[in-house]
């Protein structure tokens, strides 16, 4: 589709003409064109269905000019293919929650390559139509599955699998060690199927205080990350509130850590030092407001990452569904506008 933008260079810290940019959630409802689709539709048959999957996937990558494609899925997808009855209204809802031993032992671990073929064909299509827009694959982590899994639908505070994790600490332990073989064999069938990227969301793990989530979560994700035996495969982690975890998970084994808004990328490119590269963290909020105001929170990012290589743009979590397309337009073009010129303006400098 066009040059390669400096994605996956950026995930391996090395040097890039402008910084790169995706958005999280960039496949969804405040798109017109998603829309359409939707309309004629459910979700679920959307995700099985790779000519149309693979449609969507394209839809942000043709219309806004990201740097990467992120597959159409979502993160509850293989909780089916290990026999949860899932729908979405579109909130998902899990109509048999797993709470007690019997359930826990009675889950499947798929192989993805007979119960999931819908998404490795999704991926291969996109291989195919992407040329040299790299494709991210992602799952969800073991603990974010598990506050569906048991809670059955979201919360706020996910207080079933919190009672679990502290009063049954061994069922929790079971639950989350299925969910970790199920994410490894999953990731890597993406990864043969031709992902260049995955992106683990661990987006409730911020809910826990850190010496619970070092205890009961973080050795969960060091042996998904581990058991991927990915080559060069750039592993990103997205964790919604990971501010006060930075120095847990800096050594977590990832290459990038996703960051939202309520942390300065200057205040953890300091705690986690140079081994790790960070994407973020734009509040998806300001994309309702003028463009002026865009810009001036675009500048105020790039400034805050002061020049280290490193960077993925990106919202700080997931677009809203009222964002005007006009404004991500802009964004895109607006963090390469002025990285760029930033960027540029050292190397010049060294050369005069
Ligand atoms: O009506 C519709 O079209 C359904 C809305 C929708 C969409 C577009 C859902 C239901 N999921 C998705 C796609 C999706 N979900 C993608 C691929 C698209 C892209 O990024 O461009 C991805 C990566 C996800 C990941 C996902 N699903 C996460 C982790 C990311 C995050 O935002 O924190 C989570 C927590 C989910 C669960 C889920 N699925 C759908 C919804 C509305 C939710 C959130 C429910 C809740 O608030 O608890």
């Amino acid at each position: 589709m066009k040059e390669p933008p400096g994605f996956l260079a950026a995930c391996r810290r090395q040097p890039v003409r402008c910084t790169p940019i995706w958005i999280m959630r960039q496949a969804g409802r405040y798109l017109p064109e998603y829309r359409a689709i939707r309309s004629r539709i459910p979700f679920l048959d959307l995700c099985k269905d790779p000519a149309l999957a693979a449609e969507v996937t394209l839809q942000p990558v043709r219309l806004l000019g990201v740097d990467a494609a992120i597959l159409f899925s979502d993160i509850l997808i293989p909780l089916e293919a290990m026999g949860v009855r899932l729908r979405f209204t579109p909130a998902p809802l899990l109509e048999n929650p797993v709470r007690d031993r019997k359930e826990i032992e009675a889950l499947r671990i798929p192989d993805p390559v007979g119960d999931l073929s819908f998404v490795l064909d999704t991926i291969r299509i996109l291989r195919r139509e992407l040329g040299g827009t790299p494709l991210i694959g992602f799952c969800g982590a073991p603990f974010t599955l598990a506050c569906y899994l048991t809670e059955g639908k979201g919360s706020r505070d996910f207080a079933t699998v919190k009672k679990m994790m502290f009063s049954e600490p061994e069922l929790f332990r079971a639950l989350m060690e299925k969910l970790t073989a199920m994410s490894i064999a999953y990731l890597r069938a993406q990864i043969e199927a031709g992902v260049q990227a995955v992106q683990i969301f661990d987006t409730w793990a911020g809910i826990l205080a850190p010496a619970d989530y070092g205890e009961f979560v973080l050795p969960h994700l060091r042996a998904l990350i581990r058991g991927l035996d990915r080559g060069a495969t750039p592993v990103i982690l997205f964790i919604k509130g990971v501010g006060g975890l930075l120095e847990l998970i800096r050594d977590c084994g990832a290459d990038v850590l996703a960051l939202d808004w309520m942390v300065s990328l200057e205040r953890a490119r300091r705690l986690l030092g140079t081994e790790i590269a960070v994407q973020g963290n734009l509040d998806p909020a300001l994309l309702l407001t003028p463009k002026p105001r865009i810009e001036a929170a675009v500048q105020r990012i790039l400034e805050e990452n002061g020049g280290r290589p490193g960077h993925i743009f990106n919202l700080g979590h997931g677009i809203l569904p009222a964002t005007p397309v006009d404004h991500v337009r802009f964004l895109v073009e607006t963090v390469h506008r002025l990285s760029a010129a930033e960027i540029a303006w050292p190397l010049t400098k060294g050369k005069e």
